[in-house]
């Protein structure tokens, strides 16, 4: 048997005795054979979004990763953009306005423009009109305004190198393996600009010797061309991510642009929306050149609202705002068991600690909606407060795992095999 390894020196304890998990909440059918599968060898890997702490400090830095890995995270999540001279840097869009001071840097106000970005016309400061030197004079803010706002402006944006490189110190630090999730963003933008993502990525990936198929990297794309061309240059596992614009009062998917369909499929009129990607005929395209699929969560687990006048929700629990508490969770979907019949892994995002970002079934706590997705048979999940994913990780093992149990009795840190 494999040892048993997981994190056990990080698991924020204090998190599980909040955590009473509502399973009677959730369809109980078809779970004992994943449970069966899900041993603490392959246990759902916990992939820091945005860098894994970015509930707590502005996203894609490495002062964000260093503590997302801290905090428990296997693998770190860097979104690339390209700037002008060709570097790839961290940043959640080629869009600097949000993520950055550079609205407040009288250097490069002229820089301001409106682009049209996916087809839809954005305005802001572009990474590609920076040179990394002027990049490197930009700090990161929190893009969140409710969260802490108190680390703004002290953080440099970071390049795909050195997140690589803190994710290979880190590693030997914790004794463990961390991982790297590149997201190649806007391919098709960064194609029409000159300025193409894939052989950069891979060309650093090689020099990092982290261009095979054991590296401990996945590289994720909204769009299905750039994962083709990069099927057909590496063997690195990649991962179909699959959005939608929003979910529906009756918990089906709601699939209006520009979050109908991957952007590539726009330009090249192919018919038919995300949701296609997820259906079995879907799945078994994606099989052919990807590793595993990462949806947005609600087409794993949908939720439903009551609703009111023009179809709106309704605020059902009564505090005067419509948001997730007032939605119900629904039974789990066939795509986690159609994905693994076909041996893709799911990866669902975004896992977020915010109250009103938890579906009402959850009870305002968190932990309530890890321990659904990990029941319901995920390999994973992006998170933005890695610790809280880890802690109730720990529950979900303790639960189906004897021999984790068991490691955490005789080892302050019982860590997992990443791969
Ligand atoms: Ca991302
Ligand atoms: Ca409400």
């Amino acid at each position: 048997m494999t040892p048993v390894k997981t994190t056990g020196r990080k698991f924020g304890l204090a998190m599980l005795g909040l955590g009473l998990f509502v399973a009677s909440a959730l369809p109980a059918a078809a779970h004992e054979e994943e449970r069966g599968r899900r041993r603490a060898d392959n246990a759902p890997l916990v992939i820091g979004h945005r860098g894994g702490a970015n509930g707590y400090l502005p996203e894609h830095t490495l002062e964000t990763y260093a503590l997302g890995i801290e905090l428990g995270a296997d693998y770190i999540e860097p979104d690339l953009v390209a700037t002008k001279d060709g570097h790839l840097i961290a940043r959640h869009e080629p869009n600097l306005i949000d993520t950055t001071n550079v609205k407040d840097l009288p250097q490069f106000a002229s820089r301001r423009k409106t682009v049209m970005l996916d087809g839809v016309a954005t305005d802001g400061f572009f990474a590609s009109d920076f040179t990394l030197a002027e990049i490197k004079q930009l700090r990161a803010v929190q893009s969140f305004p409710e969260r802490d706002q108190a680390f703004n402006g002290k953080f440099k944006i970071p390049t795909l190198s050195e997140v690589i490189e803190l994710a290979k110190r880190k590693s030997r630090e914790e004794g463990r393996r961390i991982g790297i999730y590149p997201e190649t963003k806007h391919p098709t933008y960064h194609q029409g600009i000159g300025l193409p993502l894939e052989d950069r990525l891979l060309a650093i990936l090689q020099q990092a010797g982290w261009n095979h198929r054991n590296a401990p990297v996945f590289i994720q794309s909204f769009e299905t061309a750039n994962l083709r061309y990069l099927r057909s240059r590496t063997s690195v596992r990649l991962i179909q991510l699959v959005d939608a614009n929003d979910v529906k009062p009756d918990g089906s998917m709601d699939l209006t642009a520009p979050y109908d369909k991957p952007y590539d499929w726009v330009v090249s009129n192919r018919a038919g929306t995300f949701a296609d990607l997820l259906t079995p005929a879907g799945l078994q395209e994606v099989r052919g050149y990807a590793d595993g699929i990462g949806p947005w969560k609600p087409y794993l687990i949908p939720s439903a609202c009551k609703t009111v006048a023009k179809g709106a929700c309704a605020d059902a629990n009564g505090d005067g705002l419509v948001d997730e508490r007032d939605r119900v969770l629904l039974p789990v979907t066939p795509v986690i068991n159609n994905a693994h019949r076909l041996g893709l892994l799911v990866h669902p995002y975004t896992f977020r600690s915010e109250q009103k970002r938890l579906t009402g079934t959850f009870k305002e706590n968190p932990v309530n909606e890890y321990l659904a997705f990990y029941e319901a048979g995920v390999d994973g999940l992006f998170s933005d407060f890695a610790d809280t994913a880890v802690a109730a990780r720990a529950m979900f093992l303790l639960k189906h795992d004897p021999d984790y149990a068991a490691c955490l009795l005789n080892s302050r840190r019982c860590e997992r095999n990443n791969d």
